[in-house]
Protein backbone atom coordinates (compact mmCIF):
# COMPACT_ATOMS: atom_id res chain seq x y z
CA UNK A 1 0.00 0.00 0.00
CA UNK A 2 1.57 3.10 -0.85
CA UNK A 3 1.79 6.46 1.61
CA UNK A 4 -1.38 8.05 -0.49
CA UNK A 5 -3.40 5.27 0.28
CA UNK A 6 -5.80 5.67 3.47
CA UNK A 7 -5.23 3.78 5.84
CA UNK A 8 -8.39 2.18 7.01
CA UNK A 9 -8.88 0.38 10.04
CA UNK A 10 -7.98 -3.40 10.62
CA UNK A 11 -9.72 -4.47 13.88
CA UNK A 12 -12.80 -3.72 15.21
CA UNK A 13 -13.25 -2.35 18.34
CA UNK A 14 -14.66 -4.99 20.85
CA UNK A 15 -17.22 -4.32 24.04
CA UNK A 16 -17.16 -6.37 27.03
CA UNK A 17 -18.88 -5.75 30.15
CA UNK A 18 -21.89 -3.86 30.51
CA UNK A 19 -21.52 -3.17 33.77
CA UNK A 20 -18.52 -0.62 32.97
CA UNK A 21 -19.55 0.90 29.68
CA UNK A 22 -21.71 3.97 29.80
CA UNK A 23 -24.30 5.42 27.31
CA UNK A 24 -22.26 8.86 27.33
CA UNK A 25 -19.02 6.48 26.17
CA UNK A 26 -20.87 4.49 23.18
CA UNK A 27 -22.47 8.52 22.39
CA UNK A 28 -18.87 9.93 21.93
CA UNK A 29 -16.59 7.37 20.71
CA UNK A 30 -19.14 5.37 18.21
CA UNK A 31 -22.32 7.87 17.33
CA UNK A 32 -20.43 10.66 16.91
CA UNK A 33 -17.41 9.18 15.57
CA UNK A 34 -19.62 7.19 12.87
CA UNK A 35 -17.28 4.29 13.95
CA UNK A 36 -18.03 0.11 14.07
CA UNK A 37 -17.85 -1.31 17.28
CA UNK A 38 -18.76 -5.18 18.60
CA UNK A 39 -20.38 -5.99 21.67
CA UNK A 40 -19.95 -9.21 23.65
CA UNK A 41 -22.88 -11.70 23.77
CA UNK A 42 -22.92 -10.38 27.49
CA UNK A 43 -25.43 -7.53 26.08
CA UNK A 44 -27.87 -9.81 25.09
CA UNK A 45 -27.31 -12.62 27.79
CA UNK A 46 -31.09 -12.10 28.83
CA UNK A 47 -32.95 -11.72 25.68
CA UNK A 48 -35.68 -14.52 26.18
CA UNK A 49 -35.03 -15.52 22.59
CA UNK A 50 -31.14 -16.52 23.19
CA UNK A 51 -33.09 -19.18 24.60
CA UNK A 52 -36.40 -20.13 22.86
CA UNK A 53 -35.22 -19.58 19.58
CA UNK A 54 -31.92 -21.69 19.91
CA UNK A 55 -31.20 -25.63 21.14
CA UNK A 56 -28.51 -26.18 23.15
CA UNK A 57 -26.60 -27.13 19.94
CA UNK A 58 -26.56 -23.11 19.13
CA UNK A 59 -29.38 -23.96 16.45
CA UNK A 60 -32.38 -22.38 15.39
CA UNK A 61 -35.10 -24.15 17.64
CA UNK A 62 -37.57 -25.34 14.70
CA UNK A 63 -40.24 -26.47 17.11
CA UNK A 64 -40.40 -23.64 19.11
CA UNK A 65 -40.29 -20.87 16.22
CA UNK A 66 -42.98 -22.81 14.12
CA UNK A 67 -45.36 -22.93 17.49
CA UNK A 68 -45.14 -19.72 17.88
CA UNK A 69 -45.09 -18.13 14.23
CA UNK A 70 -45.40 -20.92 12.14
CA UNK A 71 -48.10 -18.79 10.04
CA UNK A 72 -46.82 -15.86 9.32
CA UNK A 73 -45.88 -14.66 6.28
CA UNK A 74 -42.30 -13.63 5.70
CA UNK A 75 -40.35 -11.91 3.20
CA UNK A 76 -37.82 -14.11 1.62
CA UNK A 77 -34.81 -13.47 -0.85
CA UNK A 78 -32.81 -15.42 -3.35
CA UNK A 79 -28.90 -15.20 -2.54
CA UNK A 80 -28.79 -17.16 -6.10
CA UNK A 81 -30.38 -14.03 -8.22
CA UNK A 82 -28.98 -10.90 -9.20
CA UNK A 83 -31.80 -8.69 -9.97
CA UNK A 84 -30.45 -5.17 -10.26
CA UNK A 85 -28.41 -5.02 -7.30
CA UNK A 86 -30.27 -7.06 -4.67
CA UNK A 87 -32.01 -10.71 -4.72
CA UNK A 88 -35.71 -10.95 -5.56
CA UNK A 89 -37.78 -11.45 -2.75
CA UNK A 90 -41.14 -13.64 -2.47
CA UNK A 91 -43.55 -13.94 0.34
CA UNK A 92 -44.06 -17.59 2.27
CA UNK A 93 -45.42 -19.16 5.21
CA UNK A 94 -42.63 -19.38 8.05
CA UNK A 95 -43.78 -23.19 8.37
CA UNK A 96 -43.04 -23.40 4.28
CA UNK A 97 -39.64 -21.70 4.56
CA UNK A 98 -38.64 -23.95 7.78
CA UNK A 99 -39.29 -26.92 5.70
CA UNK A 100 -37.48 -25.49 3.22
CA UNK A 101 -34.49 -24.90 4.70
CA UNK A 102 -34.67 -28.43 6.81
CA UNK A 103 -34.42 -30.40 3.19
CA UNK A 104 -31.76 -27.97 1.90
CA UNK A 105 -29.39 -28.42 4.99
CA UNK A 106 -30.52 -32.40 4.30
CA UNK A 107 -29.52 -31.98 0.57
CA UNK A 108 -26.15 -30.62 1.45
CA UNK A 109 -27.25 -26.84 0.79
CA UNK A 110 -28.51 -27.70 -2.50
CA UNK A 111 -32.29 -26.76 -3.98
CA UNK A 112 -33.58 -26.22 -7.11
CA UNK A 113 -35.08 -23.37 -5.25
CA UNK A 114 -31.58 -22.19 -4.82
CA UNK A 115 -30.63 -20.37 -1.42
CA UNK A 116 -33.33 -18.84 0.45
CA UNK A 117 -32.66 -15.65 2.76
CA UNK A 118 -35.71 -14.55 5.17
CA UNK A 119 -35.00 -11.24 5.62
CA UNK A 120 -36.73 -8.07 6.39
CA UNK A 121 -39.53 -9.59 8.63
CA UNK A 122 -41.15 -7.31 10.98
CA UNK A 123 -41.47 -9.59 13.40
CA UNK A 124 -42.17 -7.28 16.35
CA UNK A 125 -44.36 -5.00 14.50
CA UNK A 126 -46.31 -8.22 13.31
CA UNK A 127 -45.87 -10.07 17.41
CA UNK A 128 -45.88 -7.21 19.66
CA UNK A 129 -46.79 -9.27 22.50
CA UNK A 130 -43.76 -12.11 21.74
CA UNK A 131 -41.10 -10.00 24.05
CA UNK A 132 -38.16 -11.82 22.88
CA UNK A 133 -35.35 -8.99 23.02
CA UNK A 134 -35.06 -5.45 24.30
CA UNK A 135 -33.04 -3.06 22.26
CA UNK A 136 -29.67 -2.30 24.29
CA UNK A 137 -29.74 1.59 26.18
CA UNK A 138 -26.81 2.05 23.49
CA UNK A 139 -29.27 2.28 20.19
CA UNK A 140 -32.49 3.52 21.81
CA UNK A 141 -32.37 7.07 20.67
CA UNK A 142 -34.28 6.47 17.61
CA UNK A 143 -35.94 9.14 15.73
CA UNK A 144 -36.59 7.17 12.86
CA UNK A 145 -38.85 4.55 14.73
CA UNK A 146 -40.35 6.89 16.90
CA UNK A 147 -41.38 8.82 14.14
CA UNK A 148 -43.12 5.88 12.75
CA UNK A 149 -44.65 3.83 15.61
CA UNK A 150 -46.21 7.73 15.87
CA UNK A 151 -47.89 7.72 12.89
CA UNK A 152 -48.96 3.88 12.71
CA UNK A 153 -47.49 3.40 9.71
CA UNK A 154 -44.14 1.15 9.64
CA UNK A 155 -40.79 0.36 11.48
CA UNK A 156 -37.49 -0.52 10.64
CA UNK A 157 -36.95 -3.36 13.11
CA UNK A 158 -36.40 -6.59 11.63
CA UNK A 159 -35.38 -10.49 11.92
CA UNK A 160 -33.25 -12.06 9.62
CA UNK A 161 -33.03 -16.17 8.91
CA UNK A 162 -30.49 -17.95 6.61
CA UNK A 163 -28.79 -21.33 6.44
CA UNK A 164 -24.95 -21.33 6.56
CA UNK A 165 -24.27 -19.69 2.85
CA UNK A 166 -26.76 -17.46 3.04
CA UNK A 167 -25.56 -14.00 2.37
CA UNK A 168 -26.71 -9.95 1.95
CA UNK A 169 -25.10 -7.95 -0.99
CA UNK A 170 -22.83 -5.06 -1.10
CA UNK A 171 -25.16 -2.04 -0.09
CA UNK A 172 -25.71 0.77 3.08
CA UNK A 173 -28.55 0.77 4.72
CA UNK A 174 -32.14 3.29 4.14
CA UNK A 175 -31.63 6.92 4.56
CA UNK A 176 -27.49 5.80 5.37
CA UNK A 177 -28.94 5.27 8.91
CA UNK A 178 -27.26 3.81 11.56
CA UNK A 179 -28.02 -0.25 12.25
CA UNK A 180 -26.85 -2.76 15.39
CA UNK A 181 -27.24 -6.54 14.14
CA UNK A 182 -27.31 -9.04 17.25
CA UNK A 183 -26.86 -12.86 16.39
CA UNK A 184 -29.68 -14.95 18.49
CA UNK A 185 -27.64 -17.52 17.26
CA UNK A 186 -25.07 -18.46 14.15
CA UNK A 187 -22.15 -16.86 13.31
CA UNK A 188 -21.64 -13.69 10.49
CA UNK A 189 -18.53 -12.04 8.63
CA UNK A 190 -18.63 -8.33 8.16
CA UNK A 191 -17.19 -6.64 5.24
CA UNK A 192 -17.47 -3.14 6.03
CA UNK A 193 -16.44 0.28 3.98
CA UNK A 194 -16.19 3.08 5.83
CA UNK A 195 -17.99 6.15 3.90
CA UNK A 196 -16.64 7.68 0.47
CA UNK A 197 -14.45 4.45 -0.05
CA UNK A 198 -17.25 3.01 -2.02
CA UNK A 199 -16.67 5.80 -4.84
CA UNK A 200 -13.48 4.24 -5.74
CA UNK A 201 -15.66 0.86 -6.64
CA UNK A 202 -17.76 2.52 -9.43
CA UNK A 203 -18.08 1.09 -12.34
CA UNK A 204 -18.20 3.07 -15.49
CA UNK A 205 -21.88 3.86 -15.17
CA UNK A 206 -21.49 4.90 -12.13
CA UNK A 207 -23.16 1.60 -10.53
CA UNK A 208 -21.83 0.26 -7.12
CA UNK A 209 -20.77 -3.69 -6.91
CA UNK A 210 -22.76 -6.48 -6.01
CA UNK A 211 -20.15 -8.71 -4.52
CA UNK A 212 -17.44 -6.55 -3.05
CA UNK A 213 -14.63 -9.85 -2.88
CA UNK A 214 -14.63 -9.86 -6.77
CA UNK A 215 -11.00 -10.15 -7.81
CA UNK A 216 -10.91 -7.31 -10.34
CA UNK A 217 -11.87 -5.10 -7.34
CA UNK A 218 -9.14 -5.71 -5.22
CA UNK A 219 -7.08 -3.22 -6.30
CA UNK A 220 -9.05 -0.31 -6.65
CA UNK A 221 -9.44 0.66 -2.47
CA UNK A 222 -7.96 -0.69 0.41
CA UNK A 223 -9.79 -4.06 1.87
CA UNK A 224 -13.12 -3.55 3.98
CA UNK A 225 -12.70 -4.04 7.64
CA UNK A 226 -13.62 -7.89 8.13
CA UNK A 227 -15.55 -8.91 11.54
CA UNK A 228 -16.89 -12.02 12.28
CA UNK A 229 -19.58 -12.25 15.18
CA UNK A 230 -20.27 -15.13 16.95
CA UNK A 231 -23.78 -16.34 18.72
CA UNK A 232 -24.70 -13.13 21.06
CA UNK A 233 -22.66 -10.43 19.91
CA UNK A 234 -23.91 -7.31 18.93
CA UNK A 235 -22.51 -5.30 15.78
CA UNK A 236 -23.20 -1.32 15.36
CA UNK A 237 -22.98 -0.43 11.91
CA UNK A 238 -22.50 3.65 11.33
CA UNK A 239 -23.65 5.70 8.66
CA UNK A 240 -22.90 4.94 5.45
CA UNK A 241 -20.47 2.48 5.74
CA UNK A 242 -21.01 -0.26 3.03
CA UNK A 243 -21.00 -3.36 3.72
CA UNK A 244 -21.28 -7.25 3.01
CA UNK A 245 -22.69 -9.82 5.19
CA UNK A 246 -22.03 -13.71 5.53
CA UNK A 247 -24.00 -16.73 7.29
CA UNK A 248 -21.38 -18.58 8.17
CA UNK A 249 -23.29 -21.31 10.07
CA UNK A 250 -27.33 -21.40 10.68
CA UNK A 251 -28.19 -17.76 11.84
CA UNK A 252 -31.03 -16.11 13.18
CA UNK A 253 -30.52 -12.42 13.78
CA UNK A 254 -32.70 -9.06 15.07
CA UNK A 255 -32.01 -5.77 13.40
CA UNK A 256 -32.64 -2.36 13.70
CA UNK A 257 -31.62 0.59 11.74
CA UNK A 258 -32.01 4.06 13.51
CA UNK A 259 -31.49 7.76 13.08
CA UNK A 260 -30.60 10.44 15.54
CA UNK A 261 -29.59 13.69 16.49
CA UNK A 262 -25.77 12.11 15.29
CA UNK A 263 -26.42 10.94 11.84
CA UNK A 264 -29.61 13.23 10.96
CA UNK A 265 -27.51 15.06 8.75
CA UNK A 266 -26.34 12.31 7.05
CA UNK A 267 -29.97 11.12 6.43
CA UNK A 268 -30.74 15.17 4.97
CA UNK A 269 -26.94 14.97 3.09
CA UNK A 270 -28.40 11.43 1.27
CA UNK A 271 -32.10 12.98 0.66
CA UNK A 272 -30.19 15.87 -1.40
CA UNK A 273 -28.10 13.94 -2.94
CA UNK A 274 -30.81 11.24 -4.23
CA UNK A 275 -32.76 14.21 -5.18
CA UNK A 276 -30.24 15.70 -7.18
CA UNK A 277 -29.87 12.36 -8.77
CA UNK A 278 -33.97 12.00 -9.71
CA UNK A 279 -33.18 15.60 -11.34
CA UNK A 280 -30.58 14.60 -13.64
CA UNK A 281 -32.69 11.43 -15.14
CA UNK A 282 -35.83 13.45 -15.78
CA UNK A 283 -34.01 17.16 -16.41
CA UNK A 284 -34.96 16.54 -20.07
CA UNK A 285 -38.53 17.14 -19.45
CA UNK A 286 -38.22 20.05 -16.79
CA UNK A 287 -39.19 23.00 -18.81
CA UNK A 288 -42.25 21.04 -20.60
CA UNK A 289 -43.50 19.48 -17.35
CA UNK A 290 -45.99 21.76 -15.11
CA UNK A 291 -45.17 19.96 -11.78
CA UNK A 292 -41.94 18.48 -12.57
CA UNK A 293 -40.35 19.23 -9.10
CA UNK A 294 -43.65 17.79 -7.51
CA UNK A 295 -42.74 14.25 -10.16
CA UNK A 296 -39.04 14.61 -8.79
CA UNK A 297 -40.13 14.12 -5.06
CA UNK A 298 -42.56 11.25 -6.21
CA UNK A 299 -39.45 9.55 -7.42
CA UNK A 300 -37.60 10.38 -4.49
CA UNK A 301 -40.30 8.95 -2.38
CA UNK A 302 -40.57 5.62 -4.30
CA UNK A 303 -36.89 5.39 -4.36
CA UNK A 304 -36.24 6.01 -0.75
CA UNK A 305 -39.11 6.02 1.36
CA UNK A 306 -39.59 9.69 2.08
CA UNK A 307 -39.86 12.80 0.37
CA UNK A 308 -39.15 16.05 1.31
CA UNK A 309 -42.51 17.35 2.98
CA UNK A 310 -42.47 14.19 5.11
CA UNK A 311 -39.08 14.28 6.02
CA UNK A 312 -40.39 17.94 7.80
CA UNK A 313 -43.25 16.07 9.43
CA UNK A 314 -40.07 13.70 10.57
CA UNK A 315 -38.51 16.52 11.98
CA UNK A 316 -41.32 17.85 13.22
CA UNK A 317 -43.24 15.23 15.15
CA UNK A 318 -39.24 14.73 16.96
CA UNK A 319 -39.48 18.23 18.26
CA UNK A 320 -43.37 18.13 19.49
CA UNK A 321 -42.08 14.87 21.44
CA UNK A 322 -39.06 16.36 22.87
CA UNK A 323 -40.97 19.88 23.97
CA UNK A 324 -43.91 18.29 25.58
CA UNK A 325 -41.00 16.40 27.26
CA UNK A 326 -39.76 19.40 28.50
CA UNK A 327 -42.31 20.90 29.74
CA UNK A 328 -43.59 17.63 31.92
CA UNK A 329 -42.60 18.44 35.62
CA UNK A 330 -38.64 18.30 35.85
CA UNK A 331 -37.59 15.60 33.35
CA UNK A 332 -35.30 13.20 35.08
CA UNK A 333 -31.94 11.46 33.23
CA UNK A 334 -33.92 8.38 32.98
CA UNK A 335 -32.23 4.81 33.17
CA UNK A 336 -32.88 4.61 29.69
CA UNK A 337 -33.37 6.71 26.55
CA UNK A 338 -36.81 5.82 26.05
CA UNK A 339 -37.20 8.69 28.66
CA UNK A 340 -33.89 11.17 27.87
CA UNK A 341 -32.40 13.40 30.61
CA UNK A 342 -32.76 17.03 29.90
CA UNK A 343 -29.20 17.23 27.93
CA UNK A 344 -29.98 14.83 25.68
CA UNK A 345 -33.41 16.37 24.73
CA UNK A 346 -31.67 19.46 24.63
CA UNK A 347 -28.76 17.89 22.20
CA UNK A 348 -31.70 16.85 20.20
CA UNK A 349 -33.55 19.67 20.13
CA UNK A 350 -30.57 21.80 18.43
CA UNK A 351 -30.26 18.96 16.31
CA UNK A 352 -33.98 19.30 14.97
CA UNK A 353 -33.25 23.51 14.52
CA UNK A 354 -29.96 23.09 12.67
CA UNK A 355 -31.70 20.71 10.55
CA UNK A 356 -34.67 22.48 10.03
CA UNK A 357 -32.75 25.84 8.97
CA UNK A 358 -31.20 23.69 6.56
CA UNK A 359 -33.90 22.31 5.20
CA UNK A 360 -35.93 25.64 5.20
CA UNK A 361 -32.55 27.01 3.20
CA UNK A 362 -33.30 24.57 0.50
CA UNK A 363 -34.40 26.16 -3.09
CA UNK A 364 -36.23 22.54 -3.83
CA UNK A 365 -38.07 22.45 -0.63
CA UNK A 366 -38.70 26.49 -1.44
CA UNK A 367 -40.54 25.15 -4.29
CA UNK A 368 -42.67 22.82 -2.29
CA UNK A 369 -45.85 25.02 -1.08
CA UNK A 370 -43.58 24.30 2.39
CA UNK A 371 -46.70 27.59 4.04
CA UNK A 372 -49.06 25.14 3.47
CA UNK A 373 -47.30 22.43 6.20
CA UNK A 374 -49.05 22.31 9.43
CA UNK A 375 -47.66 23.85 11.49
CA UNK A 376 -45.30 26.22 9.02
CA UNK A 377 -41.95 25.22 9.34
CA UNK A 378 -41.05 29.08 10.29
CA UNK A 379 -43.64 28.79 12.89
CA UNK A 380 -42.21 25.76 13.88
CA UNK A 381 -38.57 27.15 14.23
CA UNK A 382 -39.69 29.77 16.20
CA UNK A 383 -41.30 28.09 18.73
CA UNK A 384 -37.62 25.53 18.91
CA UNK A 385 -36.17 29.00 19.43
CA UNK A 386 -37.89 29.88 22.32
CA UNK A 387 -37.81 26.44 24.12
CA UNK A 388 -34.10 26.30 23.26
CA UNK A 389 -33.92 30.16 25.00
CA UNK A 390 -35.89 29.16 28.12
CA UNK A 391 -33.88 26.25 28.61
CA UNK A 392 -30.37 28.65 28.17
CA UNK A 393 -31.66 31.25 30.82
CA UNK A 394 -32.51 28.37 33.49
CA UNK A 395 -28.97 27.23 32.87
CA UNK A 396 -29.03 23.69 31.35
CA UNK A 397 -25.49 22.40 30.55
CA UNK A 398 -25.38 22.47 26.60
CA UNK A 399 -22.24 20.08 26.10
CA UNK A 400 -23.49 16.90 24.77
O1 LIG B 1 -27.30 -9.95 8.17
C1 LIG B 1 -27.40 -9.67 6.97
O2 LIG B 1 -27.45 -10.50 6.09
C2 LIG B 1 -27.47 -8.22 6.55
C3 LIG B 1 -27.70 -7.28 7.69
C4 LIG B 1 -27.52 -5.85 7.31
O3 LIG B 1 -27.25 -5.50 6.20
C5 LIG B 1 -27.67 -4.83 8.36
O4 LIG B 1 -27.91 -5.17 9.54
O5 LIG B 1 -27.53 -3.64 8.05
FE1 LIG C 1 -27.33 -3.39 5.97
Amino acid sequence: MDALTPQIATRIDRIEDPDTFSYDEFFRKYLIANTPCLFSAEFSRLWSSRRTWVTPENKPHWGNLLRVFGDAIVPVANCDVKEYNANPKELLPLREYIAYWREYTENGGRSARGCLYLKDWHMRREFPDEDVYETPLYFSSDWLNEYWDSIAMDDYRFVYMGPVGSWTPFHADVFRSYSWSANVCGRKKWLLLPPGQEELLRDDSGNLPYDVTVPSLRKLCPPPLEVIQEAGEIIFVPSGWHHQVYNLEDTISINHNWVNGCNVSVMWRFLQAELSAVQREINEWRETMEDWDQHCQIILRSCTGIDYREFFSFLKIIAEHRIQALQEDAPQPGPHLMSPGPQHIHFDLRKIMETLISLMDNADFQKLDPETLEPRPEDLLRELQRVMALREDNGVNTVM
